[in-house]
């Protein structure tokens, strides 16, 4: 029989019934229709639960220092503020594949030594002289300086100086737990052994030379600390060098001096320099992106919303969300991402 404008509906109505109660049926087999799932699973462009978000740190140092009151070092095993990404609240995420928090260590404190399968990343933000032992060598802080501490490496912080310290931690927690991969281990003793004066690694490793016999392959950087006395001096060689890019300023890469690559397998970081009055070019990557402002002040559009930042402050860039970035005064942006982890599965990509 022809199909008519009333039996049509009618028809499609039948249509929908009979596949809702086939998928139904076998819903109870632990099967599903591929078909009615196929936009969700294949995106045509990334699809984020992560937003655009900042965390001043003027009101993150307050909120940290009461912790400070409430509870030990010791007893929290790590005195750490989770950020948590607004799209993405109870799940410990500040984007969907990293972790991200901000931890303090007073005086006298010790954070005792254990180690991970998850990869950890520090940026000094504020205080002078505590340290973190990381596979033997002690590495006595200042603000700006990166320090690594690649997984399965044992590590523990103590503060030996009369001022709190204040950090951004950075793991790829959620990366690893993805994959249900995750093993820990806690030490007898609260801190490490360490038989390496502070700067060893960056000493032997990030001078041009290597010691004789090192390997030509490791997954990750030897160096412990990529101290901002060291970095950020090449920043301004870069700039009065010209090599500025329009998108990003006169940027480097934290480097795995053995091999070139990354300094961790499954983060990658920069530290770039925004000269006064830049106004940099729009740009996007698939890799969600974590800044810190270390130095100045400005401003990132995302997607036509401003992030103003300062001084410490922390804030979030989504996975393909087109971004510029903007500087009153000369400023200094590091930033962390997952990026290698992207290259090493051969999907990262940009788009200026
Ligand atoms: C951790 O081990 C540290 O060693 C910091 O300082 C933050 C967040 C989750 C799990 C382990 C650290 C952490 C962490």
């Amino acid at each position: 029989m022809p199909a008519t404008a009333q039996t049509v509906p009618e028809a499609n109505h039948n249509l929908q019934a009979a596949r809702q109660s086939y998928y139904d049926k076998i819903s109870a087999f632990h099967m599903a229709p591929l078909w009615e799932r196929l936009k969700d699973l294949v995106p045509r462009e990334p699809v984020t639960k992560c937003i655009p978000a900042l965390w001043r740190f003027d009101e993150a140092k307050a909120l940290i220092l009461e912790a400070g009151d409430l509870i030990t070092a010791k007893e929290a095993e790590r005195r750490v503020l989770v950020l948590e990404n607004p799209g993405l609240r109870g799940q410990s995420r500040v984007t969907n594949s990293l972790f991200a928090g901000l931890q303090l260590i007073l005086p006298g404190e010790i954070a005792p030594a254990h180690r991970h399968t998850a990869s950890a990343i520090r940026f000094v933000l504020d205080g002078e002289g505590a340290y973190t032992a990381v596979e033997g060598e002690k590495a006595v802080m200042s603000p700006g300086d990166f320090v690594l501490t690649p997984n399965w490496a044992p590590h523990d912080h103590g503060n030996a100086s009369t001022k709190p310290m204040i950090w951004l931690d950075v793991l790829d927690l959620p990366t690893i737990n993805f994959y249900e991969a995750a093993f820990a281990e806690h030490f007898e003793s609260e801190t490490q052994p360490t038989g390496r004066q502070d700067g060893d690694s960056l000493h032997f490793y990030g001078s041009g030379v290597l010691p004789d016999g090192a390997p030509v392959q490791l997954k990750r950087s030897p160096v412990i600390n990529y101290t901002y006395a060291r970095t950020r001096p090449i920043l301004a060689r870069l700039k009065s060098a010209g090599d500025i890019d329009r998108r990003h300023g006169a940027r480097v890469r934290y480097a795995n001096p053995v091999t070139g690559g990354w300094a961790l397998p499954t983060m990658g970081a920069h530290l770039s320099l925004l000269p006064q009055n830049f106004k940099g070019e729009g740009y996007r990557s698939s890799d969600g992106t974590i800044f810190v402002c270390a130095e100045g002040e400005g401003a990132t559009i995302i997607d036509g919303a401003t992030l103003e930042w300062r001084q410490n402050d922390v804030f979030v860039v989504p996975p393909w969300k087109r971004y510029t970035h903007i500087a009153a005064k000369e400023s200094v942006l590091f930033s962390i991402s997952d990026r290698p982890a992207q290259e090493a599965l051969g999907i990262w990509r940009e788009e200026s």
